[in-house]
């Protein structure tokens, strides 16, 4: 009898939690980077930045609007290019995600926004620093991180004046990355009274530079930026040691990751290289960034490359507007998103500009020691 009358409660508490979960309000976060290709390695550091927000969220237990809700992460993979970017733009929107994060690079972000604000979807790129994607006017785009201008500009002014560069030269890998944050050096380089010597182009698939690089070599220069990314940047630091160019070797935030000096396979001298990450905290903050990476390291068994943490960030700064809004529908969350303000996330205080940018974005230098990323500074 008693048997009988646990079956029965059983029963009953499994079928009560089923329904409590069958009310549960599913919202969905789309993420978009190149999992695949050559930089999958940083795609999957921003998908695992993303999933890490999510588990907790749904750990945690989120309400909005008087809903419990379940975050379901919709992962597509745009493999940096950008008509797979636009593909998977379309298929989040089609699957009416209640937002995005993403994409990683500007190639794929700038794109995949026309469609994202066609659809009226928000839109966070945690990575993404080409200045034209907050430029367009598209009310639904934002990022966690500083653009070109700022990254570029600052690293062409510290080549002249610190690193006291005579004779830089520049290579970018004709991407709107690359491209662009090469342009805002040379113009950095030349406002801090300095000269770029030559300019060269490759691509983001290229694994021979010896042409570009010989040609570079003849003007003796003492410093080569390189706009691009660190699946370009190793194999073009191996061919600079081959070919005996011992010019210190800059770049932005896409060079400035943890796979950097395994790409390079052991050519980079100790504080050859010196590359910026578009965000970075100082001071007290520190300790919320660094609590961010071991936990990290626990969850995925491995380090942080680059962007992760403002992933981590992105997401939870788009839920937090879900929240305060009550609703989850992008028409009645993005103007309570666009207000957020002193946000304060794994990355800093996080507050948006009328463009969609953050305010106040800052830039954290790094030289790497061995295989090694060093801090040198944090500057705003
Ligand atoms: N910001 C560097 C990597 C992503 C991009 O802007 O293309």
């Amino acid at each position: 009898m008693q048997i009988k009358f646990n079956a029965i409660v059983g029963a009953a508490v499994i079928l009560m939690a089923g329904s409590a979960y069958a009310q549960d309000m599913v919202v969905k976060i789309g993420h978009v980077g190149p999992t695949s290709g050559s930089i999958a390695h940083l795609g999957k550091d921003n998908e695992n930045g993303a999933r890490m927000a999510i588990d907790e969220l749904n750990a945690k237990g989120v309400t909005i609007g008087g809903k419990k809700i379940k975050f379901e992460l919709l992962a597509e993979d745009d493999a940096g290019d950008p008509k797979q970017g636009t593909a998977a733009a379309q298929k989040l929107a089609d699957a009416k995600a209640n937002g995005v994060i993403g994409h990683l690079n500007s190639g794929t972000t700038i794109p995949a926004s026309k469609i994202y604000s066609d659809a009226g979807i928000p839109q966070i790129s945690p990575s993404a620093t080409n200045p034209k994607y907050t430029r367009q006017g598209y009310k639904t785009a934002f990022r966690v991180v500083a653009d070109d201008v700022h990254l570029g500009g600052t690293l062409g002014k510290y080549a002249v004046k610190q690193l006291k560069g005579k004779s830089i030269a520049v290579i970018d890998d004709r991407t709107a990355y690359g491209q662009g944050v090469a342009d805002e050096f040379e113009k950095g380089v030349k406002s801090a009274g300095g000269k770029a010597v030559g300019r060269e182009f490759t691509n983001d698939k290229a694994t021979d530079f010896t042409a570009i690089l010989t040609s570079l070599k003849a003007k003796k220069p003492d410093i080569i930026f390189f706009g691009g990314m660190d699946a370009v940047a190793g194999p073009m630091l191996r061919q600079m040691k081959q070919l005996g160019i011992k010019a210190k070797f800059m770049g932005g935030d896409g060079i400035c990751t943890g796979e950097l000096p395994k790409l390079a396979a052991g050519t980079m001298g100790d504080g050859q290289v010196v590359c910026a990450e578009a965000g970075g905290v100082e001071g007290e903050a520190k300790k919320g960034m660094d609590d961010f990476r071991a936990k990290f390291k626990t969850k995925f068994n491995t380090d942080v490359q680059l962007y992760a943490p403002y992933v981590y960030d992105a997401v939870n700064v788009m839920v937090a507007a879900m929240v305060k809004a009550g609703s989850a529908d992008p028409a009645k969350y993005l103007p309570v998103l666009a207000k957020t303000d002193g946000y304060k996330g794994v990355t800093g205080t996080i507050g948006f500009d009328s463009k969609g940018d953050i305010k106040n974005g800052a830039l954290t230098l790094y030289t790497y020691k061995g295989d090694k990323r060093e801090q040198i500074a944090v500057v705003r």
